[in-house]
C-alpha cells in the first residue's frame, strides 16, 4: 500500500549512509524490514551486523548477514532504525516495537544513527503516541503509580515480554514540553529499565518519506 512504498523510498535513501566494510547497526519495525530487503538486494560487505531485536536477527541472517553481539563489535559506524513520533528537533518516541532497550544501548553506542520515518510520524509535541517504559515486573505497579504523578496513564502492554524477559508499560496521555528533562525524570525511576524518549541521544539524520519524495534533516 501508500504507507508501505513512503517506508520503502525511505529504506532505500538511508542505504545511502551504509559504509561498505564496517559494522553495521540495525533496529526493528517494518521500516527497517525494508531496509533489510534493500540490504539483501544490494548486497554491500558488511563484516557484521548488530541488531536490536530477534526478529530482526532473523531477517538479517536470512537475508545472508553475519549477525555479532554489540561487545564484540564495539564502536559501530552508523545504526540505521524506525521510530513511532519524532519532532523537528530530531528527538523521537521508540519502542512500538518493544525493542527500545536494545535500540537505546546500540544507538548509543553507534557513530551516526540515522532514523527513517513515513510523514506520518512528524509531530510538533511528542506524546500523542503512547510512551514506552519497560520496567522490572516487581516494580512494575510502583512504576505505574510514578507514571500517573506525572500525569501519564500507563498501560501494561498485554501479553507481551521483551527480548530481556521484561514487561512494558505504555503511557497515554502525555504532552511532553521537554523530551530531555522527562526522559531523564523517568529514567531516574527505580524499576524502570528503558524509557522511549530518544532526546539525550536523538537521531543524527532524519529520512522523511512523504507524498511528496523523500525529505533528509540533519542535526
Ligand atoms: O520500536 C521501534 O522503535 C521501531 O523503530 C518502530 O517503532 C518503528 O516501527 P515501524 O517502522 O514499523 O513504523
Amino acid at each position: 500500500g501508500k504507507q508501505d512504498d513512503l517506508k520503502r523510498a525511505a529504506a532505500e535513501a538511508a542505504y545511502e549512509y551504509v559504509n561498505d566494510g564496517e559494522y553495521l547497526g540495525v533496529g526493528t519495525g517494518s521500516t527497517v524490514n525494508h531496509f533489510i530487503d534493500v540490504l539483501a538486494e544490494r548486497k554491500p560487505y558488511i563484516p557484521g551486523c548488530v541488531s536490536s531485536s530477534k526478529a530482526s536477527t532473523e531477517r538479517l541472517r536470512t537475508a545472508g548477514f553475519d549477525v555479532i553481539d554489540l561487545n564484540s563489535a564495539g564502536e559501530l559506524g552508523v545504526y540505521i532504525d524506525g521510530a513511532d513520533e519524532t519532532n523537528e528537533h530530531l528527538e523521537l518516541i521508540k519502542g512500538g516495537g518493544g525493542a527500545l532497550t536494545r535500540e537505546k544501548i546500540i544507538a548509543s553506542a553507534s557513530r551516526t544513527f540515522i532514523c527513517m520515518v513515513d510523514g506520518s510520524k512528524q509531530v510538533d509535541l511528542l506524546g500523542r503516541f503512547p510512551l514506552p517504559v519497560e520496567v522490572i515486573e516487581m516494580g512494575r505497579s510502583s512504576v505505574a503509580r510514578a507514571l500517573v504523578k506525572l500525569g501519564g496513564e500507563p498501560e501494561l502492554r498485554n501479553g507481551f515480554v521483551s527480548d530481556n524477559g521484561n514487561p512494558i508499560l505504555d503511557v497515554y496521555n502525555l504532552e511532553i514540553m521537554n523530551p530531555i528533562e522527562l526522559e531523564d525524570t523517568i529514567n531516574a525511576i527505580p524499576g524502570v529499565v528503558t524509557v522511549g524518549l530518544f532526546a539525550r541521544r536523538p537521531a543524527d539524520v532524519l529520512i522523511v518519506a512523504a507524498e511528496g519524495g523523500v525529505q533528509t534533516h540533519k542535526r
